[in-house]
């Protein structure tokens, strides 16, 4: 098979980059190792910055977003006995939009079907060849045993944390760097409406937690619980007693309402990012490149910005021969990149308890300069409101 860009992982990276090349005319092929199915139903990410929705807005993929996405001002920020709203619009003139991941996903191979955009699902053996010449390639067995071989002009690697793709850069070029944190998030799905009207950030004793949401009728909440924990370990009930616990239930008189849960799994957190962005004709984008700890709701967002950069230089680049943009690709990418990564290492950082009296103290300060300061709102919300693609 030929095309102008094999795509590696039809996630939200892979499938925007599809959509946008396709709007300049650039043809592409996405290989995926998941069904269409276990894709689009995986619970990530629920929080879209500024940008992010201007981004998919600008690329026609913005109808339901506009329709059924919840726009939010701001977030709460709380720790015992204190809750403050900083209010994104008032410090920045910039807002976020609740609305998962698992509808992006849907617009996305929506637009991309309704297109005739070629997908090959449920592959195996995935492999990157010659990238250091004009004419890669990557092979894999398609879902029906089949050895294949996709020869293109670039290969990008939009395959997330697990995939090939990133390997694929000799290892005497690139660099990488990482942190694990020594606590992990417990997340749960429920069928229950939310108990704020924006999301709540809680610092506690017992440790951080969490309470985003889907939609008016389902919320998503979080607590902070050791590595290796067990699912196993955390009943409904206990994982509610916690929440209100963490949450203030009760608190000037705030009510945390329980409901049955749909969805309950243990996410470790880690940041990492592998440079450069860029080996030859292979290109990185999206979780393939780096991952966030989840505190700042960047992953997601990161990926889009990646493929907002990519999108153009590859048209430069196969379209008019234009080299410039690829060419600054891996640069470009990296300072918002490492931006995210500081601000969500201290959005952790800030709001995880671990374990020492002192860290303690600092993390209280913190938030009360951050909740008291205009500089210190303005900060926060410059950085989770998002920064402008291509900063
Ligand atoms: P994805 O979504 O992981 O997609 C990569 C795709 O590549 C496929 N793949 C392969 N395909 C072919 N051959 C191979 N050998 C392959 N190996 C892998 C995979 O099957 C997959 O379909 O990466 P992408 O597109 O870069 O998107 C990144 C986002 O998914 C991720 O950053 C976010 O979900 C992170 N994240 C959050 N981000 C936010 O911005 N806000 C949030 O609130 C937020 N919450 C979260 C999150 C991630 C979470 N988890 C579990 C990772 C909450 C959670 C629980
Ligand atoms: C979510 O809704 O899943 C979510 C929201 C904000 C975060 C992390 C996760 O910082």
């Amino acid at each position: 098979m030929r095309t102008r860009v094999a795509i590696i992982g039809a996630g939200p990276a892979g499938m925007l980059l599809a959509h946008l090349l396709a709007a300049e005319g650039i043809e592409s092929v996405v290989v995926e190792t998941r069904s269409e199915e276990y894709v689009a139903s995986r619970i990530r990410a629920g929080i879209l910055e500024h940008s992010t929705v201007d981004l998919l807005r600008a690329a026609g993929l913005g109808e339901r977003l506009d329709r059924e996405g919840h726009e939010h001002r701001g977030i709460y920020l709380q720790w015992p006995e204190e809750r403050h709203h900083l209010d994104f619009v008032d410090l920045t003139g910039r807002s976020v939009f609740v609305y998962g991941q698992t509808e992006v996903q849907k617009d996305l191979v929506a637009a991309r079907r309704a297109a005739g955009q070629s997908v090959h699902y449920e592959v195996a053996d995935t492999a990157l060849h010659d990238l250091e010449t004009d004419h890669p390639s990557v092979t894999f067995t398609d879902s029906t045993g089949r050895p294949r071989r996709l020869v293109a002009d670039v290969v990008v690697g939009c395959d997330g944390s697990f995939g090939p793709s990133r390997g694929a850069v000799p290892a005497s070029l690139r660099r990488t760097s990482e942190r694990v944190y020594p606590y992990s998030w417990l997340g749960i799905l429920a069928d229950v409406a939310p108990s704020t009207d924006e999301l709540i950030y809680a610092w506690h004793d017992d440790g951080f937690a969490m309470h985003s949401m889907r939609s008016a009728t389902v919320s998503r909440l979080y607590l902070q619980v050791p590595n290796d924990t067990d699912v196993a370990d955390w009943s409904d009930d206990r994982i509610w007693d916690a929440l209100a616990t963490r949450l203030g239930h009760g608190q000037d008189g705030w009510q945390l309402t329980p409901g049955p849960v749909t969805e309950k799994s243990v996410l470790p957190m880690r940041s990492f990012v592998q440079t450069p962005m860029r080996h030859g004709r292979l290109f990185l984008a999206g979780d393939a490149a780096h991952i966030v700890p989840p505190t700042g709701a960047k992953g997601l967002n990161l990926a889009v910005a990646d493929v907002g950069l990519l999108a153009p230089a590859l048209v430069d680049l196969l379209g008019r021969g234009d080299a410039r943009l690829a060419d600054a690709y891996s640069d470009t990418a990296l300072r918002r990149v490492w931006r995210c990564t500081h601000f969500s290492w201290w959005m952790t950082s800030m709001l995880h308890r671990s374990g020492d009296d002192f860290d303690a103290q600092l993390q209280l300060s913190q938030l009360r300069w951050v909740t008291s300061s205009e500089a210190g709102a303005t900060g926060l919300a410059e950085n989770y409101a998002g920064l402008p693609i291509g900063m």
